[in-house]
């Protein structure tokens, strides 16, 4: 298994958020990636660089606009009246509904809340050198299987799977699994399926995704008529024009225990399998485990080898990319357990 982290991934360091009412600091940390690192490195797993630039095929998941807005944001929010980098930029208004979304505002706060779903993804200096710089690593491992890699980990950060076409949002900027998933199209793989097993819905990738029959999203996480992102996710969203009958979304209640949860990748597993998929993308979220400080289901640590193998058992050659999961201390060692399930 080919491993490949952002060594730009540090740099997006933001200091809080908000959490009812409250700034509390951010869960979606570096320390995420380094206790990741340094459970592979205990273990003697190499790791490596990106190999290969992502920008043609961002190009193709994410709108012109929202990629220019991104890639400048930071040095915009500086040149703001009072604005300097310990301060963090989140905007103040969204385009709901009835307002419109197609005029781009001169405004900087107006623009920031135009490209953002939440107010919960704060901006940081770095922000897009480390998107950018996972979005390359999902782009490389997608490289390694058209070169005939059997599997490979983005052990990267921020995470990508609530990056929409247009928006960020959920911690999320760009979509790694996109990019992997395209990358893979365009290297020749026919049909491609993204499996979601992050605690939240990856209404991001969906909608990237949700017109188009060649690649299919399956995805299993908390029900979003109470978990976020609350507004995607439900049972009924099933994929239109072309892409009708390609997006199976399967929601389990918060709280759900492990059997329930390995009943629901069975069935969503067997879905992935009937696509006849030639290579399987997986947004790898962590925060499913028990611990999680900011998730609702009961995986232990033993269950991880089992998601792996049950993966394994996909017999497609995979990229798996790290999405949530926020219990650091942990984080490493679950994420170690389900490449060992997978290679076992
Ligand atoms: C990639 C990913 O897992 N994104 C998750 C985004 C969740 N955003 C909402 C966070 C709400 C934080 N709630 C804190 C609960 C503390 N007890
Ligand atoms: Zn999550």
């Amino acid at each position: 298994m080919r491993i490949f982290s952002n060594p730009e991934q540090a740099g997006h360091n933001p200091r809080d958020e908000f959490f009812r009412g409250q700034r509390v600091p951010c869960f979606e940390n570096p320390t995420r990636a380094r206790y990741v690192l340094e459970a592979l490195a205990a273990r003697g797993v190499p790791v490596g660089s990106p190999t290969h630039d992502s920008t043609a095929v961002l190009a193709e998941v994410h709108a012109p606009r929202y990629l220019a807005f991104l890639q400048d944001a930071w040095r915009q929010w500086l040149a703001l009246d009072g604005a300097n980098a310990d301060v963090q930029p989140f905007p103040s208004v969204w385009p709901v509904r009835t307002l419109r979304s197609d005029v781009e505002p001169a405004n900087f706060i107006a623009r920031l809340g135009l490209y953002a779903m939440d107010n919960g993804s704060p901006l940081a200096a770095g922000t897009w050198a480390a998107a950018k710089g996972g979005a390359d690593a999902a782009a490389s491992a997608a490289h390694a299987l058209l070169s005939g890699e059997r599997a490979a980990f983005c052990a990267t950060r921020p995470p990508g799977h609530h990056a929409g076409p247009d928006f960020m949002g959920g911690y999320c900027f760009l979509n790694n699994a996109a990019v992997a998933a395209q990358t893979l199209r365009q290297g020749g793989a026919a049909r491609v399926a993204v499996l979601d097993v992050d605690y939240h819905h990856g209404n991001g990738t969906q909608a990237i995704f949700y017109r188009r029959a060649d690649v299919l999203f399956v995805s299993l996480h908390g029900d979003p008529r109470t978990e976020y992102p609350f507004y995607l996710g439900h049972a009924d969203e099933t994929g239109e024009g072309e892409g009708a009958g390609f997006n199976l979304n399967l929601p389990l209640p918060a709280g759900t225990r492990p059997d329930a949860w390995f009943d629901a990748l069975d069935a969503a597993c067997q879905r992935v399998a009937a696509h006849g998929a030639d290579a399987l993308v997986v947004s790898l979220g962590l925060d499913t485990f028990g611990a999680d400080p900011i998730a609702g289901f009961g995986l232990q640590a033993d269950d991880f080898p089992r998601l792996g193998a049950r993966l394994q058992r996909l017999a497609l050659p995979t990229v798996m990319v790290l999405e949530g999961g926020y219990a650091s201390a942990e984080l490493g060692d679950n994420a170690c357990h389900v490449l060992e399930g997978f290679e076992a």
